[in-house]
């Protein structure tokens, strides 16, 4: 027994209750909404539902005890074991020629100070906007798009892969369905790349980096609300260079924040 699941719990169903009242929420609706439930599992797309609402309130709550770099939603797409990688995420056959970027940045302590051999797991989608290891995005093998990045001994890090495109949730689905036929928005996400941030003794960072003008940034179907992270379009030889500097609290932080 949890008493703060059964406080929590208890005012979920409190807070829904109240919303079937205010509704008048009949039979037909009660039941026409929880087989869309229903159907949402069937299709996998649980997580993908649940973060597309709610993942973003998590995202701040947590980011009013941070004192270093701002959180972002981590989303449904995040694969345990991914490689390290050195230099390159391993990039398709068919994407060789798509435009480059390199993530590159300096992972420092919340007194600038830099932090080496942290370890950044970073992962974007595919050109077309799926993610790779997730079976009903079609099969991208889960090596590509997604490693393991080791800062240096000057807590910098370098690794370069392909450009990330504007992310649909696949419109076809329970929860795109949702999103657009049923509530009349969009299923967009702002082109965006995802990053873990671990460091001994430091607190993690789960973030993401937007693509400065890109579409769906004010737009975000996710209420992403933006980043730390909003990198101006600069390009090396043709490279688009996202420089990205996370700075880190310790992980005591969130200790003295819970007591
Ligand atoms: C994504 O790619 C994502 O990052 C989030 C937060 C939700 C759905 C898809
Ligand atoms: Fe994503």
């Amino acid at each position: 027994m949890s008493d703060r699941v059964t406080t929590i719990t208890t005012d979920i169903v409190e807070a829904v209750r109240d919303v079937l009242r205010k509704h008048d929420v009949t039979f037909q609706e009660y039941r026409a909404g929880f087989m869309h439930l229903v159907k949402t599992q069937q299709a996998g797309e649980i997580p993908l539902l649940i973060d597309v609402f709610f993942n973003s309130t998590i995202v701040d709550i947590e980011n009013s005890t941070r004192k270093g770099s701002k959180a972002a939603i981590q989303g449904p797409y995040f694969v345990e074991g991914a490689p390290h990688v050195s230099g390159e995420l391993a990039i398709r056959d068919e994407d060789k020629d798509q435009p480059r970027m390199v993530m590159r940045g300096q992972v420092t302590d919340i007194a600038g100070k830099p932090v080496p051999g942290a370890v950044i797991d970073v992962w974007h989608s595919t050109p077309e906007g799926r993610y790779s290891g997730i079976e009903r995005h079609g099969e991208v093998d889960k090596k590509y798009y997604r490693g393991k990045i080791t800062t240096d001994a000057n807590g910098r890090y370098e690794c370069h892969s392909i450009l990330p495109a504007p992310y649909q949730i696949p419109n076809k689905g329970p929860t795109g369905q949702l999103l657009e036929e049923y509530m009349g928005g969009h299923s967009w996400r702002p082109a965006h790349i995802h990053y873990w941030v671990q460091a001994d003794g430091q607190r993690d960072l789960i973030s993401q980096a937007y693509f400065e003008g890109g579409d769906y940034i004010e737009d975000d179907c996710c209420n992403g609300g933006g980043s730390d992270f909003m990198v101006p379009e600069v390009y090396e030889d043709g490279v688009r260079v996202m420089e990205v500097d996370f700075r880190l609290e310790p992980a005591q932080a969130v200790m003295q924040a819970a007591e």
